[in-house]
């Protein structure tokens, strides 16, 4: 006995991605059907050794469905979610739509799992950004042991972030600047991506910070603990998947390098590799396709009494989208709907 599954954008990165983990873990389906806008209808998608055909949204009836991995934009979830939701049919949303709203249940399975309880006052819950993700992974298990005061976080986000387009920009831009007359002007991003970074994700605030890094701030509070003050700087880097992140915490008790070293061993979703030598730590291109947060580069910050600093590297599309939304599906299974 499995579940009744659809995949709602199922043509987009984190679509693609959802269906390949849903086969990969083996997640207990009975039905999937793989849902797309009508420009992208009839578009194969991979089910493990499986093809889907994708059906039309706009019509689609989700009513006896169990659960809905959303993965298309805010608008597009706006018109959709409500309509799956009230079928009966459980969202689990990667926009942004829901994740700031009281009545919608924000989601790490390793940080805060018990927040499932939630879920049935809209019938939706929220998948965070995929910054926010792999950080909370990590500032959970510290958190728990030395209280989290205060996070300082600089990322280094891979295009994949922005989706195909993005992604297809960096490839003709890099091409491009090597091929006399193949030169490839920003369109996705406001400057040169290639061999470039930009220091703006989504659009600015009115104190100067982008909508990206208020993000991080707002969905760190609400996953881990409100009290915990944050402050981002969110990078564009010339990386097709993967992000990385800076990030230095101070903490309300002393936690010594070593102890910190251990407990993220210890901790669900990490994975530490951390070595003081050459390539004794993780790198964007080393995480593609896995579903672990990597840490490394973790050491005293001796500029304050309490103060760690650490790397922090995962698949955005896996642990900072869909897998996360898999790993929420597979919560609201064992948890609630039971009947996998
Ligand atoms: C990005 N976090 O990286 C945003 C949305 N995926 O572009």
């Amino acid at each position: 006995m499995g579940y009744r599954i659809a995949v709602v954008g199922a043509t987009g990165n984190v679509g693609r991605e959802m269906l390949n983990i849903l086969a990969e873990r083996q997640f207990p389906v009975d039905a999937i059907v793989a849902l797309a806008s009508r420009r992208s209808l009839g578009t194969e998608c991979s089910f493990g050794d499986k093809t889907l055909t994708t059906e039309d949204l706009d019509t689609f009836d989700f009513a006896g469905w169990d659960m809905a991995l959303f993965a298309i934009g805010s608008d597009a979830t706006k018109k959709y979610a409500p309509v799956a939701a009230r079928a009966g049919c459980v969202v689990i949303d990667n926009s942004s739509l829901y994740r700031y709203d009281p009545d919608v249940p924000l989601i790490v399975p390793e940080v805060n799992p018990d927040a499932i309880e939630g879920y049935a006052r809209k019938n939706i819950i929220a998948n965070p950004n995929c910054s926010t993700a792999q950080m909370v992974v990590a500032l959970k298990p510290l958190h728990d042991r030395a209280r989290i005061k205060r996070v300082v976080v600089s990322t280094y986000q891979s295009v994949s972030g922005s989706g195909k387009e993005a992604m297809d920009e960096l490839w003709n831009q890099t091409k491009g600047i090597f091929v006399p007359g193949q030169e490839v002007a920003p369109k996705v991003y406001p400057k040169q991506i290639a061999f470039n970074v930009i220091p703006h994700i989504d659009v600015f605030m009115e104190d100067g910070s982008t909508k990206e890094e208020w993000k991080m701030v707002a969905e760190t509070k609400k996953i881990v603990d409100a009290s915990i003050k944050v402050t981002a700087t969110c990078v564009r880097v010339p990386v097709f998947v993967g992000h990385a992140e800076s990030i230095n915490i101070e903490t309300e008790d002393f936690l010594d390098e070593e102890e910190a070293r251990e407990i993220l061993r210890e901790a669900p979703g990490i994975m530490v590799i951390d070595k003081r030598e050459d390539g004794g730590y993780v790198t964007p291109v080393e995480c593609v396709g896995d579903f672990a947060t990597y840490i490394s580069r973790i050491r005293q910050d001796g500029t304050i009494d309490n103060g760690l600093n650490f790397w922090c590297v995962s698949d955005n599309l896996r642990k900072g989208a869909a897998l996360n939304a898999v790993q929420i599906a597979e919560l609201l299974g064992r948890r609630v709907l039971q009947k996998g």
